[in-house]
């Protein structure tokens, strides 16, 4: 049986602050803005708010490209207002975890001017920096052939001091080198310290598994130029010396804090490119006291060609792929001391209702319930993301690229701009702009849609992304008022899921029908007690699994037909 603690009970909300609630009318999110909505997030039933980095920055990356971890970007607002937004969650009974962007920081941070400033600063290996390479023509060279995630390579010239500095993501990201000792207690107080000192109650860390690099930095065994990143990736993932610094920064920081109702505080690590448990393990297990738990992409990988090895050139999927995913990851724990999350949408990822069912405005709604469903009866703790409640979906196609705004997406699409004009891979345009429309992190970044009024409430001035079409039929405002709205099926099914937290969040896995193409149907078992889970992803009617002996708990339909699965309908029965 699972050792019983809050965090793994509780529902993470993640706020995108660029997209949730621009308060001064200058067309970007912000705190007060962010605080004046506490109230809409507390009635959705959820217990804690995970708000994405709010910190000051050149907005390269959209804020995970930090350049003073001490001060709030200031068109969001200031610390104070952060303070003001850690005593409004707490005063509803919320808890407020932030982003820790700790692998690497901004070009523009005071410690990458100094460590670029000249080979014997003191912070000059606070970074990687290396001497250039050359080819036998005498051209010069970067140190490896690493592919950065954002296309590209990961090393930048720098004239001044005549050597390369190391970024997985943007060049405008230097990669921080946790081999320094002083480095990382600079860390550990600015990035740490500073705000537990504030109250929050714990962190979300970013790029968690990243921090020990192979620093020899050997070339990667790339075939393709465009394999994304996973040749390289194992020279910086889950490196020699990462278990020894996830420790370190939990015995010597978050271990001395409590969350304001007297618990110790939480850590969820972003944990990318490890697909073996064994792996997830030594990061997760509740004696290895590293982190409470991880986010593993297995889930929002799927459809990014070969297990994310060219992330935006779509491969299809079918749903037995899912259901071996989400099997994977719900026996994982119980066969261990560790646990995980339950999520499909973040900041990171094409809208699920896109990507794993319907946006089509005859499925739209009810895709989103039945994905719904497929969440709240899985064993882990729950993320939800900013708009999933009501049923966001996907920016419409026939947007153009322009409205695109990440630096991923731009990076991936130039990149494929220039190989197919150059012949180096034909036809990849419209391969990776199929793949854009479907999963790039840009359609999570659309401005929430609070009503029907421009720009879906979300500003009175231009939005700094434009807002999506259907913000008059898809917003809070008319779903508050509509007891079969999304966004009233999403609060139901959070109560469910709390009411009964022994079978849904503690219940043992089971899958059935695993190769059936059309329906997801699961078992969960609690003592005597069970439920079953079943789902229609397709859009047309299917035969029920058969349980006529149980009780029908919740239909994602009004009207039930027995024996019957309607187009994207989702169910769940117990036995108790
Ligand atoms: O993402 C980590 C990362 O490697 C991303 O490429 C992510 O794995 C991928 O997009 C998942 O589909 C974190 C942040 O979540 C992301 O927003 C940042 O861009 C990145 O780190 C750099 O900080």
């Amino acid at each position: 049986e699972h050792k019983r603690v809050w965090w793994k009970e509780a529902t993470f909300y993640q706020v995108y602050p660029a997209s949730f609630k621009d308060s001064n009318g200058d067309g970007l999110g912000d705190i007060p803005g962010l605080i004046s909505k506490v109230p809409y997030i507390a009635s959705l039933g959820v217990d804690v708010v995970w708000l994405s980095p709010m910190y000051d920055s050149p907005q390269k990356d959209m804020g995970y490209d930090i350049s003073d971890y001490e001060t709030v970007y200031p068109p969001y607002g200031t610390v104070e207002d952060v303070e003001k937004l850690v005593k409004e969650c707490h005063q509803h009974g919320l808890k407020l975890i932030l982003d820790l962007v700790v692998n690497h920081t901004s070009d523009q941070h005071e410690w990458f001017k100094e460590s670029r400033s000249s080979k014997d600063n003191p912070k000059r290996n606070w970074y990687f920096w290396r001497p250039a390479r050359y080819d036998q023509d005498g051209n010069r060279m970067p140190p490896t052939n690493y592919r950065s995630y954002f296309a590209g390579g990961t090393w930048t010239w720098d004239d001044n001091t005549e050597e390369y500095y190391l970024h997985l993501y943007d060049p405008s990201q230097p990669d921080l080198n946790w081999e320094n000792a002083d480095c990382r207690r600079a860390i550990y107080d600015s990035a740490m310290r500073f705000w537990l000192d504030k109250g929050i109650d714990g962190f979300r860390v970013d790029t968690v598994n990243k921090y020990s690099k192979h620093v020899d930095f050997p070339d990667a065994p790339i075939t393709d130029s465009n394999s994304f990143i996973q040749p390289a990736a194992q020279f910086w993932c889950n490196g020699p010396r990462i278990h020894e610094f996830v420790k370190e920064m939990n015995n010597d920081v978050l271990s001395k804090y409590t969350t304001f109702d007297g618990q110790a505080v939480v850590t969820v690590g972003e944990l990318s490119l490890t697909p073996e448990p064994e792996g997830v393990l030594r990061y997760v297990s509740a004696k290895e006291k590293e982190l409470d738990m991880v986010f593993q992409f297995d889930i929002t990988h799927l459809g990014q060609d070969n297990g994310f090895q060219d992330k935006y050139d779509f491969a299809p999927w079918k749903l037995p792929e899912m259901k071996r995913i989400v099997e994977k990851w719900q026996t994982f724990i119980e066969e261990t001391d560790g646990w995980t999350t339950v999520f499909n949408e973040n900041h990171d990822n094409g809208r699920s209702v896109s990507r794993f069912a319907s946006d089509v405005p005859e499925w739209r709604e009810q895709s989103a319930k039945m994905l719904a469903i497929w969440l709240i009866a899985q064993t882990g703790t729950l993320f939800l993301y900013q708009g999933q409640e009501i049923g966001m979906i996907n920016a419409p196609k026939d947007w153009g690229i322009e409205e695109y705004r990440d630096v991923e997406a731009q990076g991936h699409w130039e990149e494929a701009v220039r190989q197919d004009a150059n012949g180096t891979d034909p036809g990849r345009t419209e391969r990776i702009l199929h793949g854009l429309q479907l999963m790039a992190r840009d359609h999570s970044r659309l401005p929430f849609q609070w009503d029907s009024s421009a720009n879906g409430g979300f500003t009175t001035g231009k939005p700094w992304m434009r807002a999506h079409d259907l913000y008059p039929k898809i917003n809070a405002e008319n779903q508050g008022k509509d007891v079969n709205s999304v966004l009233a099926f999403y609060k139901r099914l959070l109560y469910l899921r709390k009411e009964h937290k022994d079978v849904f969040v503690y219940g043992a896995f089971e899958l059935v029908d695993p190769e059936n193409e059309n329906t997801f149907v699961f078992r969960k078992r609690y003592r005597d007690r069970t439920a079953v889970v079943a789902m229609n992803f397709t859009d047309s009617p299917q035969p029920a699994f058969g349980a006529m002996e149980m009780m029908l708990l919740v239909s994602s339909y009004s009207k039930v037909v027995l024996g019957t699965l309607q187009p994207f309908e989702g169910r769940i029965y117990v036995d108790y």
